[in-house]
């Protein structure tokens, strides 16, 4: 951490003009005997990382407001660690959701000597970026990435505070068969680190129920013409489609899926579950034919902070939450909340408490188990009805 005697500096600043000015003797008479002296003020860094560019800029953007919100209101509160008077300064860096892009920033953020990291959004770049940051000793907590390998790693730095793959996968695997009723399921994924990994988790889940996977097939992130797929699919007559992918690549799917007169129930985990996803998909989405799950939620009387959450940043933002944004807020807070038991922005001293946090956040109750994930994690079942999301139900 770089440590900034900023009040002392301004002083000692101050001095140095009246010097010039040729005011030597008010300069270094003391203003008031008995006042304290100025309290040193600490920067601390924390970085920030996302997509904000490219096409799931979006979710980067929704994600860096959540981190900013949280930045602002800390350093409004008048933190205070080991007594000292602390101003956060977030660094935010953009990986484009791009794996190499991603290692790349998180050198840089490393070499910014940061006190913890929040992010990455994606799992394709969080899972390598975590070995950087594991290896400088820097805090990592994922708001957003699913991919169970993040926290299997070994690494004591990494966090999530969201339910993984397995837990998406399987839940929304049994819903497909056990709700919807799906017997002939058709599943697509997007080759990346959470699209596989996601994808693989509901055809087992599937299976399992007594549901029948009748295709799998694939594209990528960026792509975004379907038809081939779509028409192999097609000729599968599928209940069911469930795409592994973010919303950036469904929503176009879904209106070509409409072009081919497909009316299967479209299923995806939580990179689908966007308030862009209705905008992308518009009038191809019929009510009730969208079915995702955000990877946490809060029911009952925790919902009240979740929703003034989401009008305090609607008001800041003119913007409505995509879906990871309370997380990587709950996040920020943690990570400090843990820097203040500690009594220390110092990597080494905090994680121990960041590893033992028992934290009330907007996204629920936040304590990490051994390896690092959220303890009794929760998904929240949506579908898309008269242009909106609505929650079903909210798992664990
Ligand atoms: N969890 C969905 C989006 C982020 C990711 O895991 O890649």
């Amino acid at each position: 951490m770089q440590v900034k005697m900023k009040a002392t500096l301004t002083v000692l600043a101050a001095a140095a003009l009246m010097v010039a000015c040729g005011k030597k003797e008010e300069a270094a008479a003391p203003a008031a005997p008995a006042a304290a002296a100025p309290a040193a003020n600490e920067i601390v860094k924390i970085g920030h990382v996302g997509p904000t560019s490219g096409a799931i800029a979006h979710l980067g953007k929704d994600n860096e407001n959540g981190a900013r919100l949280a930045v602002e209101e800390l350093n409004a509160s008048g933190l205070t660690i080991d007594g000292k008077k602390v101003t956060l300064e977030l660094l935010t860096e953009d990986d484009a959701a791009d794996p190499k892009q991603g290692t790349a920033v998180a050198q840089k953020l490393v070499d910014a000597k940061v006190a913890g990291v929040i992010g990455h959004l994606n799992s394709g770049t969080t899972i390598p970026a975590s070995k950087l940051y594991s290896d400088a000793g820097i805090p990592q907590i994922s708001p957003s990435a699913t991919n169970p390998k993040y926290t299997r790693q070994g690494f004591k730095t990494a966090f999530r505070v969201v339910a993984d793959d397995t837990q998406l996968g399987s839940a929304l695997g049994k819903y497909a068969v056990n709700d919807l009723k799906g017997k002939a399921i058709a599943v697509i994924d997007d080759r990346t680190a959470y699209g596989q990994g996601v994808a693989e988790e509901f055809a087992k889940a599937v299976e399992a129920a007594g549901g029948k996977v009748v295709a799998k097939e694939f594209t990528n992130d960026k792509a975004t013409d379907f038809s081939a797929i779509l028409t192999t699919i097609k000729g599968k007559k599928p209940d069911v489609v469930f795409f592994g992918g973010m919303d950036a690549v469904a929503g176009p799917m879904l209106k070509q899926m409409k072009s081919l007169g497909i009316k299967s129930k479209f299923m995806g985990g939580d990179g689908i579950c966007s308030t862009e996803l209705v905008k992308l998909g518009g009038d191809a989405i019929a009510d009730d034919q969208v079915f995702c799950a955000e990877a946490g939620g809060v029911e009952g009387e925790a919902k009240v902070g979740m929703e003034e959450f989401k009008t305090k940043f609607k008001a800041k933002y003119n913007a409505d939450v995509q879906v990871y944004a309370p997380y990587v807020y709950d996040s920020v807070k943690v990570m400090v909340a843990a820097m203040v038991k500690a009594n220390s922005s110092d990597p080494a001293k905090y994680l121990p408490e960041l590893a033992k946090s028992d934290y009330k956040g907007v996204t629920g109750q936040i304590t990490f188990d051994d390896k690092g994930d959220i303890k009794n994690g929760a998904l929240t079942l949506k579908t898309v009805r008269a242009g909106k999301l609505e929650t079903l139900a909210v798992i664990r």
